[in-house]
């Protein structure tokens, strides 16, 4: 069928009133430019509307108001992903979870809370903390992501080393399918061998299948005392040194790296040097330290490392507010080149694989972009790589982009022969949807189109994304 992004389908817009308030039907250009995108810039936005329902009833009329009059949804949660899938740029009707932002359930017992898909990330992990818990799925956007889109991004960040992604997080799902059936996955349960566990679908579908409208999620015990160090590495090949021997001795919830291009960044922005070496890389590592318990295994380690050549500096904090400073020359990286219009890329490899292919991507990037800023960074515990080019000012975006999606073709072809992805944690979206076949083959590919088809036939939910 083919979906309206015409003046006929805004004359639709009418019959929305009769199940959502005015108020909440937004057609003006400044909503419409804010809800219409995420934090990719490529897209210019062109919603019909933004919509903002406030109840499980209201997205079921919605959507079978869209399968009706063959209108296209996209939902929308804190719009801060990096892959455009929450991008609405063809005229489709944006649903904004952001009314729905209710915690509804806490059980001590189950360690399990039910919300909202509108509940902020950060106003999750505040409430585990404040009931002596821990929602330990973390990443810098925090304090504007919604749960909602955590899910339908199955989002990772800095902590998935100890913790996993969101996927092993959630116990239960509401959601309401392309075909407006609201069904409730999982219940939250934690052992459930009923058949086919349709929850793992939507997480990580990108809005594709259905509109996330709850999820249950387990809590942990919060992290003791969690110390930080940040070493400065000569090469690349001593990270893989460093990862082994800190993961052997220590309990580490975070293994992360960046490189002195990317930290002088964050340094542009007003952030402190660690240590006065510089050197080409630099490691984070977090690890729990109660009472101090592990401070000469992990002052041990780094002697043994600077023995070897494998670290030249280092630091670990003395305090949480220290601790909290060094995290943020790593956090913050992201947002202080946002500027830049930077071409991203997020690649996952096995770790036994990231050595060999690190070698091979430095070459390969330095001989394709001579001109160019590349900054790596990123969850490298995990295998996971973002590759940040930096738009040079004189250069055009359009142009910009074609050159640095010509040299993605072959550093993908380059991971490929590793059997790594084209994104780990950021999702396909529209950004990286030309790329799919080269971690997915066409009769995967298929499936997941069948997969679509069954639960979303008419195609009303975010078209285009993923694959075609
Ligand atoms: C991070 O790890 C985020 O900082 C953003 O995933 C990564 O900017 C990026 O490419
Ligand atoms: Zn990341």
């Amino acid at each position: 069928m083919t979906l309206h992004a015409s003046n006929a389908a805004a004359a639709l817009l009418g019959g929305l009133h009769t199940f959502i308030e005015p108020a909440y039907i937004r057609t003006d250009p400044e909503s419409c430019l804010n809800y219409g995108r995420d934090w990719t810039r490529l897209h210019t936005p062109n919603p019909l509307a933004v919509v903002l329902p406030g109840t499980i009833k209201e997205v079921q009329a919605l959507a079978g108001y869209a399968n009706t009059h063959q209108l296209a949804l996209v939902p929308s949660g804190g719009r801060t992903g990096l892959s455009g899938a929450a991008v609405a740029c063809q005229g489709e009707i944006v649903v904004s979870m952001e009314r729905m932002n209710r915690i509804l359930d806490f059980d001590p017992t189950d360690r399990s809370v039910t919300c909202e898909a509108g509940v902020i990330t950060e106003v999750l992990q505040n409430f585990a903390r404040d009931h002596g818990l821990y929602y330990p799925v973390d990443f810098a956007s925090r304090g504007s992501s919604q749960i909602g889109g955590n899910i339908a991004t199955n989002a990772g960040g800095i902590k998935v080393i100890r913790y996993g992604l969101t996927r092993d997080w959630v116990t239960g799902l509401k959601v309401v399918t392309g075909r407006g059936d609201l069904l409730y996955l999982n219940r939250g349960l934690i052992k459930n061998a009923s058949g086919y566990d349709l929850r793992h679908l939507f997480i990580g579908s990108e809005g594709t299948l259905g509109i996330i409208v709850e999820a249950t999620l387990k809590l942990t015990r919060p992290l003791r005392e969690p110390n930080v160090m940040v070493l400065g590495i000569p090469s690349l090949d001593s990270i893989m040194s460093l990862y082994h021997v800190f993961r052997n001795k220590l309990e580490l919830s975070a293994f992360e790296f960046f490189s002195e291009r990317a930290l002088r960044h964050v340094l542009a922005k007003g952030l402190h040097r660690p240590f006065e070496t510089e050197t080409p890389y630099y490691v984070l590592i977090e690890f729990e330290n109660p009472g101090g318990l592990h401070t000469d295994t992990a002052l041990n380690l780094f002697e043994h490392c600077a023995e070897q050549g494998w670290l030249a500096d280092g630091v670990i904090s003395q305090s949480e507010a220290q601790a909290q400073e060094l995290w943020r020359l790593r956090e913050d990286i992201s947002e202080s080149i946002s500027g830049y219009q930077p071409y991203k890329n997020d690649i996952a490899l096995r770790i036994s694989r990231i050595p060999a292919f690190l070698n091979e991507a430095d070459t390969l990037l330095t001989r394709e972009y001579p001109d160019f800023e590349v900054l790596w960074y990123g969850h490298i515990g995990d295998g996971n790589l973002h590759i940040n080019i930096l738009k040079p000012a004189d250069l055009d975006s359009i142009a910009f982009a074609k050159k640095c999606g010509g040299v993605s073709e072959h550093l993908f072809t380059a991971l490929q022969q590793y059997g790594g992805s084209i994104s780990a944690e950021h999702g396909v979206g529209l950004l990286k949807k030309p790329y799919l076949h080269y971690t997915r083959d066409e009769t995967e590919i298929s499936y997941l189109r069948a997969i679509k088809q069954a639960f979303d036939p008419n195609g009303i939910l975010n078209p285009g994304k993923i694959f075609d």
